[in-house]
């Protein structure tokens, strides 16, 4: 939603911010929240903000998850400056509200917050460079491995069963049988893809019940884009959108950045003879991570890195095709049909990696020895 300006000086003035509002516009290419970039004219020049009214449809606690990225950021922040990092561009970095709360919650009840801009950056939708792509793994990986020894029990869990893939099967089930808007029918062969693969949604969820892969602090939503890549320096500075800091599986985190960074095409790409999974982009993922992890990852983990990247792909279709079907009231769509097209590319991607299956399983067998 694109808010009208004089609400969004209304909010703005409602934070403890500098200066006068020089320039406040719709910025990022996220699906969730409603995100602006504001440019505050200061004393000796100007200064840039992410301002964001969190999708409180979504999350349902926006308190709860404004405590957890308080509790997540400043954690983060000892660790930055212990091995003498730069707090204020290696993690988020709120800007408080006059109340001296983390976030503002508006006459209408929205729920805002205010971030540091982290300048000098880059958030890249698709993987220009190799190199971009490979910062990006060791980013994320990292991000688990420095929050190895955060007290899990205090964070609140901002989406229930976010990643819970047999829960998703039976949201998708629930949507397919409803289908308000009869339009199962033009989704048919996507459903019958779905449903044949409908015992693999179990694979993950039965490891964890049964101990068999360890419950970690993980960031759930490890799309490329939610990495600042430092201009100047390639590295990948700072990793953002820590709305779904949760326990959860490392091979979800795995396997997200995968089915959007190792495809060939966009997300929503219509023509679905250009998407395919880029193994060679694969390989460049697998090295980082397994190297931003720092040998902490189980070998239960590592022989599960290709399902990870398959399953989560699997999910993601199905998220995208349950919202389809139910009218797109979870992800922002911007054409008909954007959310079945979003479904398509990631079954076509799903297809591609059982065809090239042994190939993933011998890189990961390859990187893990190396
Ligand atoms: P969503 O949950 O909707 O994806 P994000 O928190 O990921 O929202 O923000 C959307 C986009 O805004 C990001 O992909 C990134 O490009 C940009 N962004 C978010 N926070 C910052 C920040 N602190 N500094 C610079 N850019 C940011
Ligand atoms: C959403 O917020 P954003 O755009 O980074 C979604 C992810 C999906 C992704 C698909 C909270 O991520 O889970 O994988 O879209 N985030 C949430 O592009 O549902
Ligand atoms: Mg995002």
């Amino acid at each position: 939603m694109i808010d009208q300006k004089e609400t969004l000086l209304q909010v703005i003035g409602n934070f403890l911010l500098d200066g006068t509002v020089e320039d406040v516009y719709p910025y990022g290419s996220g699906h969730i929240n409603d995100t602006y970039r504001l440019v505050m004219r200061q004393s000796g020049g100007t200064r840039r903000y992410i301002l964001q009214r969190m999708n409180d449809s979504i999350f349902t606690n926006p308190v709860g998850l404004m405590e957890n990225i308080v509790n997540v950021t400043s954690f983060l922040r000892k660790k930055i400056i212990e091995k003498g990092g730069d707090p204020e561009r290696e993690t988020l970095n709120i800007v408080p509200a006059r109340d001296g709360k983390s976030y503002y919650k508006s006459q209408d009840g929205s729920y805002w917050r205010i971030y540091l801009f982290v300048e000098g950056t880059t958030s890249f939708d698709r993987v220009e460079k190799q190199d971009d792509f490979y910062q990006s793994a060791v980013s994320f990986g990292n991000f688990q491995r420095l929050l190895s020894d955060f007290p899990a029990q205090i964070l609140h869990e901002t989406i229930p069963n976010f990643h819970n893939t047999v829960d998703r099967y039976a949201k998708f089930q629930e949507a397919v049988k409803l289908d308000p808007l009869s339009r199962a029918q033009s989704a048919e062969p996507e459903i019958r893809f779905i449903e044949a693969r409908e015992a693999e949604t179990h694979i993950l969820c039965d490891k964890l019940a049964r101990g068999e892969l360890p419950l970690r602090v993980t960031h759930n939503d490890t799309k490329l884009n939610n990495i600042l890549i430092d201009n100047a320096t390639g590295k990948g500075i700072c990793v953002i959108d820590l709305d779904t800091v949760m326990p959860g599986l490392v091979l979800n985190d795995f396997g997200d950045s995968i089915r959007f960074g190792a495809s060939t095409a966009a997300e929503d790409e219509t023509d679905l003879s250009k998407v395919s999974c880029d193994l060679e982009l694969f390989e460049v993922y697998v090295r980082g991570f397994l190297a931003g992890c720092g040998g902490s990852l189980t070998e239960a983990e590592i022989s599960m890195l290709a399902t990870g990247a398959k399953l989560m792909t699997l999910e993601c279709g199905m998220r995208f095709l349950t919202d389809y079907l139910l009218g797109d009231s979870y992800f922002k769509i911007h054409r008909e049909n954007h959310n079945l097209d979003r479904c398509r590319t990631q079954l076509k991607l799903v297809a591609d990696m059982e065809e090239k299956w042994q190939e993933m399983e011998a890189i990961v067998a390859r990187c893990s020895k190396q």
